[in-house]
């Protein structure tokens, strides 16, 4: 008996654990390969038990919801049904489409109908832009396997399992919080549950350009360095990259791992800058598939306490933001919404985004640079990680890994931050020292820093020591004098002891205001008060030696589950600079006043 039942165990644990994973490609520029879209509704199970993943797996056909099993005569009992469930739009989050999900955190299944028509001698993939948290993916009845991580793409080599006609994907989303996790359980967000981007079915050839580079030398300005990786360690293949308006072209050879890199002379680049972010058209070229991009040239690096673009010495005049549609609230998804976002940023007089707290949809980057926002791109490593597990670093080094294979190619991007506002500790410095080390290792070409805080201090003086300083190429911290401590006129007299030969940069400071709530500038939550605290810290923050810009806390409200303060907050947090519905605030005009004369 006893052996039957641990035996069970075992296999309850086996049936459990996903064996398999999303396939580590990296599909770079996605959205210019030959893809068919699976965006749209899907029907979906809300399931809080998770009795579609564990209690349908252990029926002999094991499976669970993924199976989308259908009665196959009147007397069968199945107990579930995807074909007569409501739908929810795909790409979004549960939490905004249906007021009774508002607050839901668990685990929800999908299910979406498509058609496909093979096409011999090519490599199908299904590709997810993000779902959160976590995922378990099926196609067909056949378990694909797992994704962990909310705002990363993935993607799973589906070629030999699409069958000519009809096919179904199954997905159960699960954004439980967990201690060990990447975010933690504690954050100042909405912990937005779903597919949160887009879904599409990739079409490439059998071996493919899986990722490609071209960017400026280090430190030169007339030659360019590339590589392309293909997806098969295959020696001999061609692959042709061009740039027609700079008439430059250049063929390459993959040598047996599959790779190959080159130099190459440029004249009269155009370099990309927020006055004039210039693009070129590239086209990388290999075995049919032609992969069209838009390419922008720069150099980024710090000498001193200075941070150079171009040469240049360059102010980052900055803003915070989340990943919250304007006006609807709810995840952001669509290349519309991040114009407008983006577009406030502009008004405001910004050169530089700070996308918080975790790599935003690559809709956000791409207008970013074309619109010449210089971006900061974060991973979601935020206050209390679980420093010591193993598993906590891998996964954290995975959605660093991923962000950065996503987005290298994207010139606006000038700083990798790989934390938020994370406590002192050996373990933390073990962890982060690791993690700089790992984005170093992937990309030369940028700045690497993390959203610090500040670290005590005396009297008028607020310290910024921290042992990270080692890792960072910028020293970037948050502070909330006269929010958190104190009122508006604590600024007037402080100062800061910063002890390194590093430009500082203001990752967030800011104070909460209710859009339309007038009154006395010392009454919390009055738009005088958010505007007081914003010229007061404006002067404060001007005063430090190496000043190099600043992104406040933030453009706009956003949801927060920690914001529960009735007629004020319910559920935003405030410290927006435009309200949820989109209406400046006073302390705007501040921020573009300060911008709009600042060198
Ligand atoms: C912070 C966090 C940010 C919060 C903000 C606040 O320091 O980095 O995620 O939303 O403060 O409003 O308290």
């Amino acid at each position: 008996m006893r052996t039957t039942k641990s035996l069970l165990v075992v296999l309850m644990t086996l049936l459990a654990t996903p064996l398999l994973l999303a396939a580590p490609t990296v599909l770079q520029n996605v959205y210019a390969r030959q893809s068919l879209t699976l965006n749209g509704s899907w029907n979906y199970i809300v399931d809080p038990l998770d009795n579609g993943y564990y209690n349908y797996r252990m029926q002999v056909n094991h499976g669970g919801f993924g199976r989308n099993q259908q009665p196959r005569n009147p007397s069968e009992l199945v107990e579930y049904s995807f074909e007569t469930a409501p739908v929810l739009r795909v790409p979004g989050d549960w939490n905004t489409q249906d007021d009774r999900f508002f607050f839901y955190e668990g685990s929800m299944w999908f299910k979406k109908d498509f058609n496909y028509e093979p096409n011999q001698g090519r490599r199908q993939f299904l590709y997810f832009g993000a779902v959160n948290y976590l995922c378990n993916v099926y196609l067909n009845g056949r378990y694909l396997g797992e994704h962990v991580g909310g705002f990363t793409p993935f993607s799973f080599d589906v070629t030999d399992k699409l069958v000519k006609g009809k096919n179904f994907v199954v997905v159960r989303v699960n954004n439980a919080r967990h201690a060990e996790d990447v975010p933690t359980v504690n954050f100042d967000w909405w912990n937005y549950g779903g597919i949160t981007r887009d879904v599409m079915l990739v079409d490439v050839p059998t071996v493919f350009v899986d990722d490609y580079s071209l960017r400026l030398a280090k430190g030169a300005y007339d030659k360019l360095e590339g590589s392309v990786t293909l997806n098969e360690a295959k020696a001999g293949e061609t692959v042709t990259f061009s740039l027609p308006e700079l008439k430059l072209t250049t063929t390459v050879t993959t040598d047996a791992d599959g790779k190959a890199s080159f130099t190459l002379p440029v004249k009269k680049l155009k370099l990309w800058s927020p006055e004039t972010p210039t693009l070129y058209d590239l086209k990388v070229t290999h075995n049919g598939e032609t992969i069209n991009d838009r390419m922008g040239f720069r150099q980024i690096e710090t000498a001193g306490k200075e941070i150079r673009l171009n040469g240049q010495k360059v102010f980052l005049k900055g803003i915070s933001i989340h990943e919250e549609a304007p006006f609807r609230q709810g995840r952001a998804y669509t290349r519309e919404e991040a114009g407008v976002l983006l577009g406030w940023a502009k008004e405001m007089g910004c050169n530089f985004v700070r996308l918080a707290h975790y790599p935003h949809n690559e809709h956000m980057v791409r207008v970013a640079e074309e619109m010449g926002l210089m971006v900061w791109s974060e991973i979601p490593v935020y206050w209390t990680i679980a420093w010591t597990n193993p598993a906590t670093y891998t996964n954290a080094a995975n959605q660093l890994t991923d962000m950065i294979d996503r987005d290298h190619n994207r010139c606006a991007i000038v700083i990798w931050s790989i934390a938020n506002e994370t406590p002192h500790s050996d373990a933390r410095k073990a962890f982060l020292g690791k993690l700089a080390g790992l984005a170093r290792s992937k990309d030369n070409s940028r700045l690497i820093s993390m959203a610090m805080e500040v670290t005590g201090g005396s009297g008028n003086v607020s310290k910024v020591h921290d042992d990270m300083n080692e890792f960072v190429d910028i020293v970037s911290f948050n502070q909330y004098l006269g929010w958190y401590n104190g009122t508006p006129d604590i600024c007037k007299t402080r100062t800061f002891d910063i002890p390194y030969d590093k430009p500082v940069f203001i990752s967030e400071f800011g104070g909460g205001a209710l859009q339309g709530f007038h009154g006395d500038a010392n009454a919390r939550f009055t738009e005088e008060y958010q505007e007081l605290l914003y010229t007061n810290t404006m002067e404060m923050l001007d005063k430090i030696d190496g000043f190099s810009g600043c992104s406040p806390w933030i453009l706009v409200d956003f949801h927060s589950p920690r914001r529960q303060l009735p007629n004020i907050q319910d559920f935003f947090n405030r410290k927006g600079l435009i309200s949820d519905r989109g209406i400046r605030k006073k302390a705007f005009y501040v921020m573009q006043r300060y911008y709009n004369t600042k060198k």
